[in-house]
């Protein structure tokens, strides 16, 4: 089973340390975790991504990082996750390997075509609704783009952008395998408690769709 809810950690967003966060969302049953830092050196993010890496790998979580397969690949992540002005999902794949995850955002469903026809393992599809945590977000493409893109592939899908408790349950019924929460989970006032609804949310959803 593809890991039903995918948590991002940027420390733009988080309240304490994205080490001890990570150790806190992996006590709470998070089995798919991201690095995602827009803004420190390539140095600082493949240091950071090494610590997460060793702790996560011990803990049985797998660890993206964002952006950088490079990066990925020296830190000892479990995969990395490419936008549309990253390295190509094959060139990616390249550098991190088969048995490395190589993830693709996509914003369109030419985009999400196209990606379907990669290596990528999963494909992220969003912003789903308003975010305020990435930077000149593309447009939102709402739920129904998510149904759309469920018709189109068979890749495990992950909705991202605006995610929240109360619309979590309608991604998982509109085709989404994954959420990708970052400030409704490490803004929260106990991401430990909050991971564990949001995982709560995701098995209820499960045993409506089996
Ligand atoms: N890609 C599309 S929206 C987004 C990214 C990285 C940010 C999601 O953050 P949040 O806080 O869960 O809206
Ligand atoms: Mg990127």
């Amino acid at each position: 089973m593809f890991p039903p809810v995918y948590a991002i950690l940027d420390p733009q967003v988080a309240s304490s340390s994205v080490s001890v966060l990570a150790e806190t969302l992996a006590n709470a049953g998070i089995t798919l975790i991201q690095l995602r830092d827009k803004h420190s050196p390539a140095r600082r993010t493949f240091e950071q991504a090494s610590v997460l890496a060793a702790i996560l790998a011990r803990r049985g979580v797998r660890f993206i990082v964002n952006d950088r397969a490079d990066v990925a690949l020296l830190a000892g992540a479990a995969g990395v996750h490419v936008g549309q002005t990253d390295l190509p999902v094959e060139d990616a794949r390249k550098i991190c390997g088969p048995g490395r995850w190589v993830g693709v955002s996509t914003h369109s469903l030419e985009q999400l075509g196209a990606a379907d026809r990669t290596s990528a393992d999963y494909i992220a599809v969003g912003p789903i609704f308003p975010t305020g945590t990435k930077e000149n977000p593309d447009p939102v493409v709402g739920v129904d783009f998510l149904r759309q893109a469920r018709k189109m592939t068979a890749k495990p899908l992950v909705a991202i952008g605006g995610v929240t408790r109360e619309s979590a349950a309608e991604l998982f019924s509109a085709g989404a395998d994954s959420i990708a929460v970052i400030r409704d989970l490490l803004a929260a006032p106990d991401p430990g408690a909050r991971a564990r609804e949001y995982l709560g949310i995701a098995e209820r959803m499960r045993k409506l769709r089996d």
